[in-house]
């Protein structure tokens, strides 16, 4: 759909894709509609839109007006704040691995045990990578009878998902398809690629990995082959030992490259060093004015210049708040 749509609509767009409540959602759409310009290439999407405004609208309203009504309290929902450069959320079968997973790529300390359902809740942990940190969050298992519903919000929001196959066992080809088919009846599907579909603006797709694990099984490659066979996936493929570290190295890699952010380093213009402990994490792409707005309302307002220090320009150089953020730029903000 060749609509030329703003960065401002582009913005918006991700921000609807990821949006945790209704309300959420229905801010972005109107901005959405707002942004899109008007013409006759953009009339199919126009009233798509609009139509999505109106079932969110029902939809919010339902859940403002549900605090009393029957049943709607049991329907639980977790939301985990976001925290650190970004989120991925690791799903699969029973038995996959996930805990094992966030165990040993993170400090957090789920229960890992040989039975399954073992997980309830969703579990988060913060992953190092570098001077930053990625936030992973294992969950219960799903099945073909059974899917948490906030699961489905989860990752809708999450940057990434990571969908691991138990490889030490004959009946994991099983489990994963069944994850992959309960997954695709609701309304965030996993994909190669994060998007939003082009016809329903109400389904949303999240990037995955898939994650091949307990390789270190002699039976694993064998049952990797017959999996590839019966349910082929356009996914990123890692083959890993949950149990052994040393196998997790490229994946720790490509979760910290797939969010695609870059490590801004704000320096006190009354200082001589920066702030080189806590970097700030902005999406590849953003500005300066990006980064005032993140660091404080008020600054963006108020933003009169930055200087910079980092690779792409001279020490030092003065710039305006269109300036493209580099990774590890240092950055006075003047205001
Ligand atoms: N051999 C082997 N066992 C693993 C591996 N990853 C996990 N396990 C074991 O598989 C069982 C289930 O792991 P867990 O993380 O609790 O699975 P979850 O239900 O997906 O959270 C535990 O006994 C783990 O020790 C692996 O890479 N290799
Ligand atoms: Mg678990």
């Amino acid at each position: 759909m060749p609509a030329n749509l703003t960065q401002q609509y582009k913005k918006a767009e991700e921000n609807y894709r990821r949006a945790e409540t209704p309300e959420d959602e229905l801010k972005w759409l109107q901005i959405m509609l707002a942004e899109m310009p008007k013409h006759k290439g953009t009339d199919h999407l126009q009233a798509k839109l609009k139509t999505q405004i109106s079932q969110v609208k029902k939809e919010a309203e339902q859940q403002r007006a549900g605090g009393g009504k029957k049943g709607s309290g049991t329907a639980k929902s977790f939301r985990v704040p976001r925290q650190g450069a970004g989120t991925a959320v690791i799903i699969g079968g029973p038995n996959a691995g996930k805990s094992q997973l966030l165990t040993a790529l993170t400090r957090a300390t789920p229960e890992v045990a040989p039975y399954p359902f073992t997980t309830k809740q969703p579990q988060p942990g913060m992953m190092a990578w570098e001077d930053v940190f990625v936030q992973l969050i294992d969950t219960p298992p799903i099945t073909s009878d059974f899917l948490e519903p906030y699961i489905v919000g989860l990752l809708r929001s999450a940057d990434l998902a990571l969908l691991m196959i138990d490889l030490g066992d004959d009946s994991g080809i099983e489990q994963c398809k069944e994850v992959i088919d309960k997954l695709a009846t609701t309304k965030t599907r996993l994909a190669a690629e994060s998007s939003l579909d082009e016809e329903d603006v109400g389904l949303a797709f999240t990037k995955t990995f898939f994650l091949a694990n307990k390789m270190d099984d002699p039976e694993a490659e064998d049952r990797l082959g017959l999996f590839r066979e019966i349910c082929p996936l356009p996914f990123r493929e890692f083959k890993i030992s949950a149990t052994l570290p040393e196998t997790l190295t490229e994946l720790r890699n490509a979760v910290y490259e797939s969010l695609d952010v870059v490590r801004i380093y704000t320096k006190d213009p009354k200082k001589k060093e920066a702030d080189r402990d806590r970097p700030f994490t902005l999406s590849r792409g953003d500005t300066l004015l990006d980064l005032a707005e993140l660091i404080h309302k008020d600054y963006a307002k108020n933003l009169k210049f930055g200087k910079v220090w980092g690779s792409a320009v001279h020490d030092g150089t003065v710039v305006k708040g269109d300036y493209i953020l580099n990774d590890q730029d240092v950055i006075e903000v003047h205001v």
